[in-house]
């Protein structure tokens, strides 16, 4: 758990589920409420990290094996645990992070070929007592969530740096990425709420916050 003073929230889905606007949403409310609240993201959410960042989603990047994609999002995710998470939860603040463990379990495991030992191995040693207090999987049908992605791209309100190298995959992949997601939040109940990501940018965030009221108690 993540200690005696801030509370943990991470936001986890597939592309275009909204989870980044309901991140956004869910931390201008806590912050309303008079809850001192960080909003970050993975990968990123400090110096170093964002230019793993950069590495990681520009499509220049050389092609490279899913083991060294999960060990450079894991050495983002180190530095942003020990520069920003952490010393925020310490000082009292929620923090909410836009992806976290749940990704790389997903997008290096489930849809790639890291074993299950690695990313245990991985997990004790970079985020070790870290762990989120609740995680909100937002889910929705793969090709609503496609056809989100690609409005906003058409819209030219893209908040990528690059394209990203994960965009474009087959439906295929993205129905595994879903599976996946949807299996790690069976597996893990007490921590993950699984949030439908249909319907209005209002029902998703009251959903959000009824499942974060319910499961942090928020005064
Ligand atoms: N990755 C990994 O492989 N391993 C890891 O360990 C980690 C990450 C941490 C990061 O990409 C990539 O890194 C990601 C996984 C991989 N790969 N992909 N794809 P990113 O940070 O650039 O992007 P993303 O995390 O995938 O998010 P996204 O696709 O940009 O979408 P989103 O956060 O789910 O959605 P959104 O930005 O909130 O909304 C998308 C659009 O839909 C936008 O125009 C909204 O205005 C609109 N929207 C949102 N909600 C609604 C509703 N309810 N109705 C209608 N329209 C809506």
């Amino acid at each position: 758990m993540a200690g005696a003073s801030g509370k943990f929230i991470t936001f986890e889905g597939g592309e275009g589920s909204g989870k980044s606007t309901q991140a956004r949403r869910l931390a201008a409310r806590l912050q309303k409420a008079g809850i001192p609240t960080v909003l970050t993201r993975e990968p990123g959410g400090s110096p170093f990290a964002e230019r793993v960042r950069s590495l990681l989603l520009d499509p220049a990047t050389p092609a490279h094996g899913a083991l060294s994609e999960a060990l450079l999002f894991s050495a983002a995710r180190a530095d942003h645990l020990d520069v920003a998470i952490r010393p925020a939860l310490s000082a009292g603040a929620w923090v909410i992070c836009d992806r976290f463990m749940d990704s790389t379990r997903v997008y290096q495991g489930y849809a790639a070929d890291v074993s299950a030992d690695v990313l245990d191995a991985l997990e004790r040693a970079v985020i070790g007592a870290t762990r989120p207090d609740l995680t909100l999987l937002i889910d929705m049908d793969v090709k609503a969530g496609l056809a989100r992605a690609a409005a906003r791209r058409a819209a030219g309100t893209e908040k990528r740096e690059h394209p990203d190298r994960f965009e474009g995959r087959e439906l295929s992949f993205h129905e595994t990425l879903r599976r996946g997601f949807l299996d790690l939040a069976k597996k893990d109940p007490r921590r993950c709420v699984v949030i439908d990501g249909s319907g209005s940018e209002d029902a998703v965030a009251e959903r959000v916050y009824a499942a974060a009221e319910r499961a942090l108690g928020i005064a």
